[in-house]
C-alpha cells in the first residue's frame, strides 16, 4: 500500500488544507455555528475509523470486525447520555440536518404538518423550508419572534398551533440570541396533540453544561449538531426516550443513512469526554460572557442588536437604522478582508434579501477556545465597529486586519 503522506501524493491539497490551517490561525472564527476541536477530536476524526463499514448499532451490525467501531461507539452514546440526560441516544447522523431527518421520516407521513420558526427570525432550512425536503414533502406553517421585541412571540405561537393543528412543533434556532422557554412550547404542542422536536444544534454545549435550559425532558425529541458550541467534531445526534428509540434508529439507518461515518463518532466521543470535564462548563459559561460583552460593545458604539442583547453564544445586529446604506452581506465582505469571518444574516422583518441580507451574525464559541476573555472580546467588538463604520476603506480594512494577526498569535490555535 502506498504509505506516503498528502503532500507527497497531492500537493494541491495539502496546500488547500495548509492555507485552511493558516486561516483559521490568523483569522477570527466568528461565524455562530463554527468552532474549534482539539487536537484529540481532530485525530479521532482522521483516523482510521474512516475505513470501518459498521452498518447496523453495537452489538447489532451487518458486517463482521465491528469489536471497535462498538467500543467508540458505545462510549459516544453513554458520554452524550450523561452530558443531556437522555434516555435513548443515537449518534449516527452525518450531521444536523440528517437528525432532523431521521425524526421527520420517524414520526411524520408525507403531507403531515410541521410548525417551526420563520426563517430570517431565527429558524433552519430543515424545519420547513421551500428548498428543503422538508417544505416539499410535508405542509408547513411558520411561528415568528415578535419584530418589536426580538423574542418568540409565544402567544402568537400557542395560536398559530391551534388553528394549524400541526404533527409536529420545531424549536431550536439557528439566529436566535435568547433563552427559549421550552416548556411554553411544549405546553402548544400538548394543546395541538403534536410532537415537538427541539433542535438544539447551535447550543448543545451550553445546554451541556447547564448554562442554558435544558429541553431534555420537555420535547419529544432533541436533535443536534456535534461541531458548534459542543466542540465534538462534524456530526450530528438524536435524543430521545426510550419508547422513541427503535423508531429513531431505524429512521437513522436504515431509513436515511447507510453505513454511520465512524470516524466523526469516535470525534464525538472523544469530544463528549472533553465536555464532561468541570473544565468545559467554564468554557460555557466564558462563551456566553464574551457574547454579552460582544453586544454590549456594538451598541455601545450604536449598532442595534435583535432583542436587545443576547443570552447565548450569539449576536445578530441589525444594520437597517445605524448604517442603512450597508448590507449584511457587504459587511461580511469587509470584515472578512480584515481577518473577520462572521456571516450576514437575515434579520426579522427582513427589507433585502437572503442573499443581501440586513445583519450581521456573530458567535464567540470559537474565540473563547482560543482563550479571547472579555478585554479581547470587547476589542474585537471595537475592530468590528470600525470595520462597518468605514466598509469602503482600505486603510481601516488594514489597520483592523494588522491588529486581527495580533491577537490571533496572542492566542494560538493547534500549537
Ligand atoms: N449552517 C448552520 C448555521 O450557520 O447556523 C446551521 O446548519
Amino acid at each position: 500500500m502506498e504509505n506516503q503522506n498528502i503532500r507527497a501524493v497531492d500537493p494541491a491539497v495539502a496546500d488547500a488544507l495548509a492555507g485552511e490551517r493558516t486561516r483559521q490561525e490568523e483569522t477570527l472564527a466568528m461565524i455562530a455555528s463554527e468552532n474549534h476541536v482539539s487536537r484529540a477530536v481532530l485525530e479521532a476524526q482522521g483516523s482510521v475509523l474512516t475505513n470501518k463499514y459498521a452498518e447496523g448499532y453495537p452489538g447489532a451490525r451487518y458486517y463482521a470486525g465491528c469489536e471497535y467501531a462498538d467500543e467508540v461507539e458505545e462510549l459516544a452514546i453513554d458520554r452524550a447520555k450523561e452530558l443531556w440526560g437522555a434516555e435513548h441516544v443515537n449518534v449516527q447522523p452525518h450531521s444536523g440536518t440528517q437528525a432532523n431527518q431521521a425524526v421527520y421520516y420517524a414520526m411524520l407521513d408525507p403531507g403531515d404538518r410541521i410548525l417551526s420558526l420563520e426563517l430570517s427570525h431565527g429558524g433552519h432550512l430543515s424545519h420547513g423550508h421551500p428548498a428543503n425536503f422538508t417544505g416539499q414533502m410535508y405542509e408547513v406553517e411558520q411561528y415568528e419572534v415578535d419584530t418589536e421585541t426580538g423574542y418568540i412571540d409565544y402567544e402568537g405561537l400557542r395560536e398559530t398551533a391551534e388553528e394549524f393543528d400541526p404533527d409536529i412543533i420545531v424549536s431550536g434556532y439557528s439566529a436566535y440570541p435568547r433563552t427559549v422557554e421550552w416548556d411554553r412550547i411544549q405546553a402548544a404542542a400538548d394543546a395541538a396533540d403534536a410532537y415537538h422536536l427541539a433542535d438544539i444544534a447551535h447550543i448543545t454545549g451550553l445546554v451541556a453544561a447547564g448554562v442554558h435550559p435544558s429541553p431534555v425532558g420537555i420535547a419529544d425529541f432533541v436533535t443536534g449538531s456535534t461541531h458548534k458550541t459542543i466542540r465534538a467534531g462534524r456530526g450530528g445526534i438524536v435524543m430521545c426516550d426510550e419508547e422513541y428509540a427503535d423508531d429513531i434508529d431505524k429512521a437513522v439507518f436504515p431509513g436515511g443513512q447507510g453505513g454511520p461515518l465512524m470516524h466523526n463518532v469516535a470525534g464525538k466521543a472523544v469530544g463528549f469526554k472533553e465536555a464532561l470535564e468541570p473544565a468545559f462548563e467554564d468554557y460555557a459559561r466564558r462563551v456566553v460572557d464574551n457574547a454579552e460583552v460582544l453586544g454590549e460593545t456594538l451598541q455601545g458604539h450604536g449598532l442595534s442588536l435583535v432583542s436587545g442583547g443576547t443570552d447565548n453564544h450569539l449576536v445578530l445586529a441589525d444594520l437597517r437604522e445605524s448604517h442603512p446604506d450597508l448590507s449584511g452581506g457587504d459587511a461580511e465582505d469587509a470584515l472578512a478582508a480584515a481577518g473577520i469571518v462572521l456571516n450576514g444574516n437575515t434579520v426579522p422583518g427582513e427589507t433585502r434579501s437572503p442573499f443581501d441580507p440586513s445583519g450581521i451574525r456573530a458567535g464567540t464559541a470559537g474565540l473563547t477556545t482560543r482563550g479571547f476573555d472579555e478585554d479581547a472580546i470587547e476589542e474585537v467588538g471595537d475592530l468590528i465597529y470600525r470595520v462597518v463604520d468605514d466598509a469602503d476603506s482600505e486603510d481601516v480594512i488594514y489597520e483592523v486586519g494588522e491588529r486581527v494577526v495580533e491577537l490571533c498569535e496572542a492566542n494560538p490555535l493547534y500549537q
